[in-house]
């Protein structure tokens, strides 16, 4: 083998995520209730350029033709979500079969195909009429959550294998209900603290009636993990940054793995988790098949407290490859969580359920769309990826975000992920050279780092 080519393990499942608000549309057909996503996106101004996922990638009308291209691209596995809403209008209660029966004939067709779906329970459309009962901060979704997840569990378990509770509840509940970015647009830190504790407290209830529900279920939860780096050894920066890893890092991983919350996140929110009931963190603590991480860049953190003067040197600045997102392109970023994972946190097996970049795409004259950027960002994380799995760390999967462009929340479809290029106005799919590209990686199961 020449230098520079990587070889990965015989059973490494290559994939692409997506998620239902994100591509689906059809936001009120088939009996489907509001979602916090469809309140959020209706309100004037909350999205750039009044973007809302109404129609999106109309994946609920075209998902036949999405499947048959994902089996054209050699894809191993999809990972998708499930919209909450379609399935129980009312939050719980009374089931819509027609939203059973969309995301059923999806799961057999990606069967059929030879592809292993990976099933997200929650990626952030929660059903509206439960956030008008409080949401996440209101314990009494835990219950509901449960419901939902039998329910679901119940109609697909006899084929989904492979289940995921939550993607990135760190988003759902600090971008949703403290900085109101995303719906349901709070801009409440209790409320928040809140919602992360209820979050992980769903899941932990859910993962065993998963498994009642479909006993060879692999199932897991998806954390957005991001290494967290001082900007100077200064002693307010090393501060700072330690705060930054507790707030976006070890507030989920801690207590998913029986330590608690980290104490100096306890200290710093302060009464504001008296919502913590006697049997919670064993509940939280459900023993898990994976570890789903989302990787996109670093954070290198600058303390707030001091003057520039004061917090010399800095250090550490970015690099100057930045994506749309205005997200450094940072792959080493990636091995380090890796190895942390492992080597502190002992996580046995680890899904990569995302990792991908915006960048501008445009349609050439020959309808072709070359994204140069995006193949190295790829093939860039997944060198890391593979020198992980080389030092031992248990890497099982890798989802490439995102299979097709998207609705990027906030930013509506201003920024493209995908691999697959969309036109928003005729909904012709064009996949561009970066998923040309990933059809080699996936077929010769080997990354050509110097290609
Ligand atoms: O589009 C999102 C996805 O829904 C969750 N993870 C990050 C992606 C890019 O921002």
């Amino acid at each position: 083998m020449s230098e520079g080519m990587y070889t990965f393990p015989k059973d490494f499942i290559w994939g692409v995520a997506t998620a239902s608000y994100q591509i689906e549309g059809a936001w009120d057909e088939d009996g489907k209730g509001e979602s916090i996503w469809d309140r959020f996106s209706h309100t004037p101004g909350k999205i750039d350029n009044g973007d809302t996922g109404d129609v999106a990638c109309d994946h609920y009308h075209r998902w036949r033709d999405d499947v048959t291209l994902m089996k054209e691209l050699g894809l191993k596995a999809y990972r998708f979500s499930i919209a909450w809403p379609r399935i129980l209008p009312d939050g719980w209660g009374e089931v819509n079969q027609v939203g059973i029966d969309f995301y059923s004939q999806l799961v057999d067709a990606l069967l059929e195909m030879g592809i292993e779906p990976f099933v997200t329970l929650y990626h952030w459309d929660l059903p509206q009429i439960l956030q008008d009962e409080g949401g996440w901060p209101v314990r009494k979704i835990v219950d509901a959550f449960t419901e939902y997840a039998d329910v679901v569990s119940r109609a697909l378990g006899d084929r989904v294998k492979n289940w995921i509770t939550l993607n990135e509840p760190w988003v759902s509940a600090f971008v949703g209900y403290s900085m109101g970015h995303h719906a349901p647009g709070y801009t409440d830190q209790d409320k928040a603290i809140a919602a992360s504790h209820h979050l992980l407290l769903s899941h932990g209830q859910a993962v065993p009636v998963i498994r009642a529900n479909c006993p060879a279920a692999n199932v897991g939860i998806t954390l957005n993990l991001s290494p967290q780096e001082p900007a100077s050894p200064s002693v307010a920066d090393r501060k700072a940054s330690t705060w930054m890893d507790g707030y976006i890092n070890r507030l989920f991983l801690d207590p998913l793995v029986g330590r608690g919350y980290p104490q100096d996140m306890v200290n710093s929110f302060g009464n504001a988790m008296e919502f913590i009931k006697p049997g919670d963190m064993d509940t939280i603590s459900v023993p898990v098949d994976f570890l789903g991480v989302n990787y996109y860049s670093r954070g290198i953190v600058r303390s707030n407290n001091i003057s520039e003067e004061d917090n010399e040197p800095r250090t550490v600045f970015r690099g100057d490859e930045i994506t749309e997102m205005d997200w450094e392109v940072y792959p080493k970023g990636l091995y380090n969580i890796l190895g942390r994972l492992y080597f502190d946190y002992a996580i046995p097996a680890i899904h990569i359920t995302e990792n991908g970049a915006a960048f501008v795409d445009e349609v050439s004259h020959n309808g072709q769309v070359d994204d140069p950027h995006r193949v190295s960002y790829l093939k860039r994380h997944l060198e890391m990826v593979k020198k992980a799995i080389q030092i031992g760390v248990p890497v099982k999967g890798y989802f490439a975000w995102s299979l097709l462009d998207n609705f990027e929340w906030g930013y509506g479809y201003s920024k493209r992920f995908g691999i697959v290029y969309v036109d928003f106005q005729t909904q012709q799919r064009i996949p561009k050279s970066s998923a040309k590209w990933y059809q080699k990686v996936i077929l010769e199961n080997e990354l050509d780092a110097t290609a």
